[in-house]
């Protein structure tokens, strides 16, 4: 018999005060992704969830209707927790919720908005931090927390199934939402990221605009099994970062979004502390990899709440194979065109 969310988070908890509170968000953010999802699922008849708003959120996308209707649910939920601040993606400044709460919850209420029309899975990633009396006194600073000081963190899918996958720092759990009972029961308990990675997540047009590094990395990938690595890799980018994320959970692989050489790309795309350090906390939990190429994501200070990080992730092996592809530009130089025959870039 599966264990309910609503069990695991209970015997998680037990009687410490910041484990309840974590664990009553929680349950408060699963009941928001099942109202998120009958919003997807009847979306097709009402309002049009794909259709774009005039606005630009805070880090100049374009909003699109879903992206507001979740950021509010995501909000309720937050304001019936024990939530001090709220920070997302879609507003410019945190908020202040309750003035004595336990947490701080970070958010990106939509992942994937440009696979909203196209009816391919998109999700919901969130951070969970401690509040710490410093941070009463300037509320800006609770989000420039490093990752490594969250309670916990996740993210929802809404794809095929709802499912959750989080972790409150004794392994990554992963749960799916039964219509049935009513609530999520576990799915796939304590993952574990394949040491070993036989596929690759990037958005292979941004080619011309990466390092030196990133491409001869991809080079080599791509080279397959007459190549340095010697064996063939498969490629997928869905676009919708949960999505991706999941897939490498579930059989290995590695996810790339680098840095670039397009206007504002310096650091990537992805956000740090509403993207990067949920994602990274998860993997780590299942024994992989999160880094911005070269230093840990858990160990980076953010310098705001909207901002930006390399994230480089998945099977721990193939993540520190990038970090020497970044440090070593050298040995990669010289290893042409002997490549076969260097053990460094070997598998
Ligand atoms: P989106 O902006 O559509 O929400 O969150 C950023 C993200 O999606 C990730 O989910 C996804 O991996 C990436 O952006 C896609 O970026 P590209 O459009 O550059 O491929
Ligand atoms: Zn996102």
């Amino acid at each position: 018999m599966p264990s309910s969310l609503d069990a695991y988070l209970g015997s998680y908890a037990g009687t410490d005060p910041q484990r309840v509170a974590v664990a009553d968000t929680l349950r408060q953010l699963a009941g928001a992704a099942v109202k998120v999802r009958n919003t997807i699922i009847q979306g097709g008849s009402g309002e049009n969830l794909g259709a774009s708003r005039e606005a630009a959120n805070a880090g100049g996308d374009i909003q699109k209707e879903l992206d507001v209707v979740a950021d509010r649910v995501f909000l309720e939920a937050a304001r019936a927790s024990s939530i001090a601040f709220y920070g997302s993606e879609e507003q410019d400044e945190a908020v202040a919720l309750k003035a004595d709460g336990l947490l701080a919850i970070a958010i990106d209420p939509l992942d994937g908005s440009s696979n909203i029309e196209t009816n391919v899975s998109i999700g919901t990633i969130f951070s969970i931090l401690p509040v710490d009396a410093e941070h009463r006194s300037n509320p800006a600073s609770v989000f420039l927390q490093p990752g490594s000081r969250q309670l916990g963190a996740g993210f929802f899918i809404y794809g095929p199934q709802l499912l959750l996958v989080m972790s409150v720092g004794n392994g990554t759990h992963v749960f799916s939402f039964s219509p049935s009972f009513g609530g999520f029961v576990e799915l796939r308990s304590s993952l574990s990221i394949a040491e070993k990675a036989s596929e690759f997540a990037i958005n292979a047009s941004n080619y011309r605009h990466w390092d030196p590094a990133i491409r001869l990395y991809i080079d080599d990938c791509l080279a397959g099994a007459e190549g340095p690595r010697e064996r063939d890799f498969n490629m997928r980018w869905i676009a919708s970062m949960v999505a991706d994320a999941y897939r490498i959970f579930v059989r290995g692989g590695i996810f790339l979004y680098p840095g670039d050489g397009r206007k504002g790309y310096a650091k990537g795309r992805l956000r740090l502390v509403y993207e990067a350090n949920p994602i990274a906390y998860c993997v780590e939990q299942a024994g992989g990899g999160a880094t911005d190429g070269l230093n840990r994501i858990l160990d980076i200070v953010p310098d705001g709440l909207h901002a930006r990080t390399p994230l480089v992730f998945g099977s721990k092996r193939e993540v520190e194979r990038v970090g020497r592809y970044v440090t070593d530009p050298a040995a990669i130089g010289e290893r042409s065109p002997l490549f076969g025959k260097r053990s460094l870039f070997r598998a």
